[in-house]
């Protein structure tokens, strides 16, 4: 136990100021930003196969770049936070192997289907929407390297939430079968969405701790609360509706309460369950495995470059 180390990690807590690589840390916190750094890192990355489903079709060649353009920005993303979870102290390589050896997890959202054109705008207005909900406030995380990952993340996010609003809104406004389709894919994107932000606070083993150590600002059910009340008021511009009859604000609690969501479903997802699972980590051990080639070349040239200066 480092008595002094401690002391400066508790100020520095107690300050609100910030954590950085080389300072002493509790081996608890080092540990829990880690999983919660990877497991963020993995979402990104995994949360391209919905979406790059899409790619090729496309309904024009503006469309296409803007989704290639997107599903380019999470990869950047995933690169970003990868970097910010080294700074821990487990290479990437190892978390990597965690993510294929099924050991970490990755977001809950990417287990569902992506069925029609429509899911575009609904994965961009929801899922984006509700990552920057969730993301905002990480961006004051006292670790350093994640909370200024989180900042440029943050920024292309607004932009992806921007496309998707605008994806549901051209449906919206187009015949009764484009609209109908705006439609389904809301109806069946709102639960998973609201999902996202975690368990019921009652039921997060990690919000308290996180939450002291000042990694977490606001509780899963907080930020869901908050995420709902937004789009509350955005569904009504897209002309649609949210699948959720009970949604309302309640003036005398001061939040928005919403439907009871299925939290059996989310379990099962969470284990390994969900609908696409399998799927997306079979696609996800095909890329690594055909991605060999680039890291043997890529410890090629390396070894060249060393070999080059020490002669
Ligand atoms: N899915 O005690 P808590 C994106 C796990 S956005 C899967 O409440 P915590 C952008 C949790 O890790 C999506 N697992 O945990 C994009 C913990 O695991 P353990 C990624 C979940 O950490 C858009 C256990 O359950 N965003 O990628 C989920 O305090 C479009 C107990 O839960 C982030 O990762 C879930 N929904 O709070 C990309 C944000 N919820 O300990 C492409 C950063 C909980 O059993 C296309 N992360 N778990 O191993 C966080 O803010 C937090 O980690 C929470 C969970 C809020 C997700």
């Amino acid at each position: 136990e480092d008595v002094a180390g401690q002391a400066y990690f508790d100020r520095v807590i107690a300050e609100d100021s910030r954590i950085e690589p080389r300072d002493w840390m509790p081996a608890a916190y080092r540990k829990t930003l880690t999983r919660q750094v990877s497991q963020h890192a993995h979402s990104e990355i995994i949360g391209m196969q919905p979406e790059a489903n899409w790619i090729t079709r496309a309904p024009s060649l503006k469309r296409k770049a803007i989704l290639m353009a997107k599903v380019q920005d999470e990869a950047g993303h995933g690169l970003y936070l990868y970097s910010a979870a080294e700074t821990l102290g487990t290479p990437r390589d190892v978390l990597n192997q965690q993510l294929l050896d099924g050991k970490a997890k990755y977001s809950s959202i990417f287990n569902y289907p992506a069925r029609t054109w429509a899911d575009m705008g609904a994965i961009g207005w929801l899922v984006d929407g509700a990552a920057i909900a969730n993301q905002v406030p990480l961006c004051r995380a006292s670790y350093g390297p994640y909370g200024r990952a989180m900042v440029r993340i943050c920024k292309e996010e607004s932009f992806h939430q921007r496309q998707g609003f605008e994806i549901l809104l051209e449906l919206s406004n187009g015949t009764p079968a484009q609209k109908q389709m705006a439609q389904d894919a809301v109806n069946r994107f709102y639960a998973p969405a609201l999902m996202m932000f975690g368990p019921p606070d009652d039921d997060s083993p990690n919000s308290k701790q996180s939450m002291a150590w000042n990694i977490k600002r606001f509780s899963n059910d907080e930020l869901r609360q908050r995420f709902v009340g937004m789009i509350a008021e955005q569904v009504k511009v897209l002309g649609l509706t949210l699948p959720d009859p009970e949604l309302h604000y309640d003036e005398a609690a001061g939040r928005w309460i919403h439907k009871d969501l299925d939290w059996q479903e989310f379990k099962d997802v969470i284990s390994g369950k969900g609908p696409c699972n399998a799927q997306r980590m079979a696609r996800r051990r095909e890329a690594h495995e055909n991605g060999t080639w680039v890291r043997e070349a890529a410890r090629a040239y390396a070894q060249k470059q060393a070999a080059k200066r020490a002669a």
